[in-house]
Formats: C-alpha cells, structure tokens, sequence
C-alpha cells in the first residue's frame, strides 16, 4: 500500500520503533508520511505524538520532519539533528540518551513499554518469508521481535548484490539465559543473513525507490592530520613496546567525524596490512583501505557514506560484500566481544579535563550536543581506550581541557589515552596528580596551559588537597568564562 495509507496504523501516544543508524537505512516513505499526517491533525486541532526508538541517529532530513511538526514525545536512544536537539535543550521532547549496545535489551526488559509499530527498511522478502536486511542493522532484528504490528519499507534502490554482507544473531537473551557470544575475529559469522519475521504482524508493505542520505566528510585539515599523526606514533611505540602486533595492531574503533576520517587516512601511510576493524560505523576512509589491503575486514552495525562512498560501495558491492559484515548493534558494541577482542577505541569528545574524564554529550554541563552513543560500549572495554579532540572549540574561545568536566559520560577510570592537535597523553598507570600534568603538558593549548597550571598548583596546595585536588568553586567559573563569548547551544 501507500505510505500515506500504511502510516494510519500509527495512533496518538504510539511507541514507533524505525529502522535507520546514521543516515542508512533510514525508511523513505513512511516517516515522512507520518509527518504529514501529524501535522494535518494538529491542524485540526488534536495533538498527535509518538515515541520514537531508533538505532541511533537517522536521516537528519527525516528526524527533522518528526522534530519540525513536535511529533515526538520521547526519543530513544541517539540523535544528531538541530531541531530535534532544539527540542531536547527547550525541554519540548523527552531525550534518553543511552549506551547503544543497552537499547535492544531494555526494551526486551519492558522500559519501554509495548512497541506498537516498527517501521523498517528492507532490500527485499524471500520466498521463504525472510528480510534481506539493507544498509544498517541497528536494532531492527529487536524491533521486528517486539512490535505489535509492522510496516516493511521495500526499497529497491538497494544493491541485491548486498544480500549476505549481514549476520544477525538470534542467540541472544536475558539472564540467566545467556550464552557466550562466539565471535573471536572481527569476520566471524555467528548469525544468519536475513531477518525472521511473524507476517501475521506485518500490516503494511510499501515499495520505495530512495538512496540512503550521504554522510558529509571534509578533507582532513592540519589539526585533525596533527592528531591522527600522533595515534600513528602511539601505535609504532605500542607495537616497539611489545603491547600491540605489527603489522595488524589490533581490531580498530573509530567514532565519526574528521579526525576519525583523518585517522584513517593516515592508516593507509602506516604500513599497515591486513588490520580488522570491530567498528560500529563503515565510512568513507575505510573503503578505500579495505580496496588496497590494508583492511582486511570490517564488522560494523551500519554504512554511513558520503556521495561518492555510496557511489564506490554500490559499483564495487560484491568485493566489499566479502571484506563488510554488518550484525545487530548489540552485538557490533557488544562489551564482551569488545573486550575479548582487544579493540583500540578511538572517539571524539567535547571535552576532557585534567584528570581524565571526559564529558561527549552536554555543553555547559547541561545542553545536549548528540549523546553518547557507541563511545561508552567501546572504551569501557576497549584494550586501549583514546579520545580525540582539537584543543580548543569555537575558534579558540573554549578549551577543551578543563579543571573539572560539568557532565561526565567516561571517567577517568575508562579514559587510558587523550589525543590533541599538541600531542598525546598516555595516562595508563598514572595517578591523579600525575595525569593532571600529563593533560596539560601535552593537550591543552598552549594559550590555556598556564591558567591551568595555577590551579592546579594552588588546588594541590590547599591543607585539604586530597587525592585529586580541586577548587571546586572555581573550577565551574573556568567553564562560566565562556557564557560572556556568544550564545552556546
Ligand atoms: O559545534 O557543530 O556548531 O560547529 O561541538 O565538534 O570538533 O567538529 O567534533 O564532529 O568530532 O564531534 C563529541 C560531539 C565531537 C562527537 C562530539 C562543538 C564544536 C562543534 C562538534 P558546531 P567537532 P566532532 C561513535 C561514537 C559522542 C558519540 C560518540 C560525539 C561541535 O564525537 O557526538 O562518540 N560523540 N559516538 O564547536 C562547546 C566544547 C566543544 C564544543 C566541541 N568543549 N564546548 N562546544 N564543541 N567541543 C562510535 C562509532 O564507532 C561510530
């Protein structure tokens, strides 16, 4: 049927649950069509919302249609979009912004509440009953488990060729229940390539047509190269010091962004042959190393291409079928695979302060930038966890390394290694006081490292300095500076 026509299942008050992690797999139709309907009865009066539980962020196009017409009530469990972070900071939306390897087993919990509809994208049905899943996973797998009726969006602008790049996993369950996760290698395939689903649930199925919205990359610029080439240097240290193999490292995370495009860029230099990622995104930078070998394969919950990425990935989709697996996002960021693995973990950060925790998700301490997404799967349990960031934002007025962060998402505990433009900080077997002098020596930006040096020379001579000293007045007025420079999110 229509979208238009499929979308009058989806009532007030409904718990929605689409397919879609960073802009793939997004369904075309049927979100937008929600929209329209939404917006039509609210101009007749009656207030129409859903919860909306997604794999992460989706089309921003499509996430701003929903935000546009206030149709949201509750978001779950990640989201990357002006309006819709507008929303969230103006307390018009509710936000819940959690771990994305949590989201499929809280809602098996019932946090949630009953899914009542699950629109998903899918490349096609087989014969036998199954979905051929499209160019993400997320939490579909989940989603066409718990809904109480289902809308498929059959878009044939997908590849056929990309039928078998999947492996979605049907072992898992609640405790006490569960079995070890038996992935050893980032190209182990424990799963099967299509999706099971009861067609008694499936209420609606809409033929679309639509590319995926491409991700925008810039060109790697001197700060982002500036830090890749750092985690360069740290690798060739790590492999000298006998704590990483040569020529493979270990199984790579790499968050999004230009400094993650840039890091792999300078991948291709390295030398490198054969390495693994156990990533949670494909992007752009990893196309072209998998082509020349230095990849040898990637598992990753999601595609998230530019352009021209897209372009490449669907003129070449029968090689990277062999080297891409794409599985649900429990278990891409699964924490026991991530730790048996040994994956580096590598993301950005909004800040870090001189101790080693780091704030990824609120501005200020209080406005919510995206959310934390994958970052906490990965480096509470990555062999060696990085964060990456220039030092400084908003063209020098904000340093990004603070006294104490105003929103923690990864403390120190987690934090072993943080990465600027100035150079490195390997905080692994440091205490407090000394990783202090190793973030500022050689993170922060040369204009912030004498204020920060004052306080850290007159909190650790307090009578009552302690183990971590702070001045804990002050150290909120070093972030309140900032309030005077321009209007923050
Ligand atoms: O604002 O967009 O208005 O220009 O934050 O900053 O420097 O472009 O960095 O794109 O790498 O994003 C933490 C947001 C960094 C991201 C964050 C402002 C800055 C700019 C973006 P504008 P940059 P990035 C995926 C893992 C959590 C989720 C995650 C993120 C904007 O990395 O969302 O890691 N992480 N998922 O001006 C005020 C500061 C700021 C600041 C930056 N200290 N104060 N504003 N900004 N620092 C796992 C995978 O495997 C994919």
């Amino acid at each position: 049927m229509s979208a238009a026509e499929a979308v009058r299942f989806i009532h007030p008050g409904h718990t929605v649950a689409i397919s879609g992690f960073a802009s793939a797999g997004t369904p075309k139709d049927t979100i937008p069509a929600l929209a329209d309907r939404i917006r039509h009865t609210r101009a007749a009066g009656s207030n129409f919302t859903i919860n909306l539980l997604t794999g992460a962020s989706v089309s921003t196009d499509t996430e701003r249609l929903l935000a546009e017409v206030d149709g949201i009530a509750l978001r779950m469990p990640y989201q990357s979009e002006t309006t819709t972070r507008q929303r969230i900071n103006n307390g018009r939306m509710d936000y819940v912004d959690l771990h994305l390897s949590h989201v499929a087993q809280q809602v098996w919990q019932g946090y949630y509440g009953t899914v009542d509809v699950a629109v998903v994208e899918v490349a096609g049905i087989t014969e036998a009953g199954e979905l051929i899943p499209s160019a993400s996973i997320g939490n579909n797998k989940t989603w066409l488990d718990v809904a109480d009726k289902i809308i498929l969006e059959v878009n044939s602008w997908v590849p056929a060729e990309m039928e078998g790049m999947h492996d979605v996993y049907y072992g898992t369950a609640l405790p006490p229940n569960r079995r070890p996760i038996e992935i050893t290698r980032a190209d182990d395939r424990i799963g099967q390539t299509t999706y099971r689903v009861d067609p008694a649930k499936v209420v609606a199925v809409v033929e679309t047509n639509a590319s995926d919205t491409a991700t925008s990359v810039t060109a790697p610029d001197a700060i982002s190269t500036a830090i890749a080439g750092h985690v360069l240097d740290f690798f060739s240290s790590e492999i000298r010091a006998g704590r990483l193999p040569a020529d493979t490292l270990l199984p790579l995370q790499v968050g999004i962004g230009n400094v993650a495009n840039a890091v792999l860029s300078g991948l291709d230099r390295g030398g490198y042959q054969g390495l693994n990622c156990y990533s949670e995104v494909i992007q752009d930078g990893m196309l072209g190393l998998i082509k020349d070998g230095t990849i040898a394969h990637a598992s990753a919950t999601a595609l998230a291409l530019s352009e021209v990425g897209l372009a490449d990935l669907n003129a070449n989709i029968a090689f990277y079928r062999d080297h891409i697996t794409l599985r649900p996002q429990e278990i891409s960021n699964h924490p026991e695979v991530v730790r048996r693995l040994g994956v580096i973990a590598m993301n950005g950060m909004l800040e870090a302060d001189i101790y080693g925790n780091v704030n990824s998700t609120h501005v200020m301490g209080t406005k919510i930038m995206n959310g934390i997404g994958g970052s906490g799967d990965f480096a509470r349990n990555g062999y060696v966890s990085m964060f990456l960031s220039p030092s400084t934002a908003r063209g020098g007025a904000i340093s990004a390394i603070v006294p104490m962060v105003p929103h923690v998402d990864h403390t120190e505990h987690d934090t072993q290694v943080i990465v600027t433009e100035h150079g490195l900080a390997d905080l692994r077997g440091l205490s407090p006081r000394r990783r202090a002098r190793a973030i500022i020596d050689n993170c922060a930006h040369p204009e912030y490292r004498a204020m920060l040096d004052d306080y850290v020379a007159r909190a650790e001579a307090a009578a009552d300095a302690g183990q971590t000293p702070h001045l804990l007045g002050e150290s909120f007025d070093f972030h309140r500076r900032y309030l005077a420079t321009g209007s923050m999110r």
